[in-house]
């Protein structure tokens, strides 16, 4: 051995018994072999995702055929897991597909997760949210913001399936899960019913009195009538060269997202669509509400159709095409607002389009 690598050896030695010291302590230095606190740009374990319908169809069947919903139960529902992470769908949040057969009743409870749902079949289900008792129709978005007492109750002649989002990865990475059941099974409806969009639906007028100083949103539910018409009235904007037609669905009150944590979109890809490359901060899942197209998720290709599922990592490059005849509608719930509250929101065009970045 020469006289360096017996220093070198020395020094390995020291330096470890200087660590095995330190950790008895709670002390942790950076060693060698540890991977680098910061990287340039993140490097997510999640990983890209694509659920097709059809074959999340056919596991919603089986599980009403074997998972009963007993009282006192939690939901009927298919979780989308990313591979790469321990829990989840994104470092975010869960989301979730949940199946509620006729006369079904999913009992009331609360938690710290903020959650929404959108819904994606049939018709009949209620879901009463604080004593608000709302419909939920096809291409509806509800809000149950977080510890905010829900429950759904099914009296229409067919199976219901909605998606079902909570930030509930974030408050389990925040360590700060609560939960309560509901001491019956349902809550008390109370009198007006939709009252939330009867004062602030339209988003353009609201009830009379001085401005209110909410922190929260008042709207619980969004109406697929209005998102349709909101974008139909977008078509005739100079289009997004990377989206195409989108809108974020907002908070009347603050223009801010919809939810703390949670913000959510609604996009169409005309025929013909191509779109530019593109990465921003946060993770994010798409349902296709209709038509069809193709995604490029860091260069692997999706070839995506109606009812699919898509999840996408953070800073992940994304182009969208529609090469197809008809238009394409999604829907999209990405964690940009929890970044852009935290203030460390990046986002950039990839490649030829690119030119500074679009915003920081
Ligand atoms: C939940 O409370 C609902 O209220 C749906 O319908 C899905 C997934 C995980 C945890 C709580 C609901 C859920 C959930």
């Amino acid at each position: 051995m020469t006289e360096t690598s017996t220093q070198i050896q020395d020094e390995d030695t020291v330096r470890g018994e200087l660590v095995a010291a330190l950790r008895e302590a709670g002390i942790a230095i950076h060693q060698p072999t540890d991977p680098p606190l910061f990287t340039r740009t993140p490097e997510p374990a999640m990983v890209p995702m694509h659920w097709r319908w059809d074959d999340l169809e056919e596991f919603l069947k089986r599980l009403g055929e074997v998972v009963a919903l007993s009282p006192g139960s939690a939901r009927r529902t298919l979780r989308l897991a990313n591979p790469g992470l321990q829990y989840g769908t994104t470092p975010t949040f869960w989301a979730s597909i949940q199946y509620i057969l006729p006369g079904e009743v999913a009992t009331a409870h609360r938690h710290t997760a903020s959650a929404f749902r959108f819904v994606m079949q049939g018709t009949g289900c209620s879901t009463t949210v604080e004593g608000e008792n709302y419909e939920m129709n096809e291409g509806d978005l509800v809000l149950t913001p977080n510890w905010s007492w829900h429950d759904h109750v099914h009296e229409g002649p067919e199976p219901m399936i909605w998606l079902d989002v909570l930030d509930v990865s974030l408050m389990r990475s925040l360590e700060n899960v609560f939960f309560d059941p509901y001491e019956t099974d349902t809550q008390p409806v109370g009198p007006e019913p939709e009252k939330s969009w009867r004062e602030y639906g339209s988003g353009l007028l609201r009830p009379v009195g001085p401005a209110p100083r909410r922190t929260t949103n008042p709207l619980l539910v969004y109406a697929n009538e209005q998102t349709l018409g909101a974008l139909e009235r977008a078509k005739g904007l100079v289009a997004d060269p990377a989206d195409d037609v989108i809108l974020e669905y907002q908070d009347p009150t603050s223009g801010g997202p919809v939810l703390p944590a949670m913000s959510m979109k609604a996009q169409i890809l005309r025929a013909g669509f191509d779109g530019v490359a593109h990465r921003h901060s946060g993770s994010k899942v798409y349902w296709v509400v209709e038509g069809a197209g193709t995604m490029y998720v860091d260069g692997r290709r999706f070839d995506w159709g109606k009812g699919d599922f898509l999840a996408v990592p953070p800073w992940a490059t994304v182009r969208h095409s529609n090469p197809h005849g008809s238009d394409a509608r999604l829907f999209r719930v990405d964690d940009s607002a929890v970044l852009r509250a935290l203030n460390v929101y990046h986002e950039e065009v990839v490649g030829d389009g690119a030119t500074a970045k679009a915003e920081r």
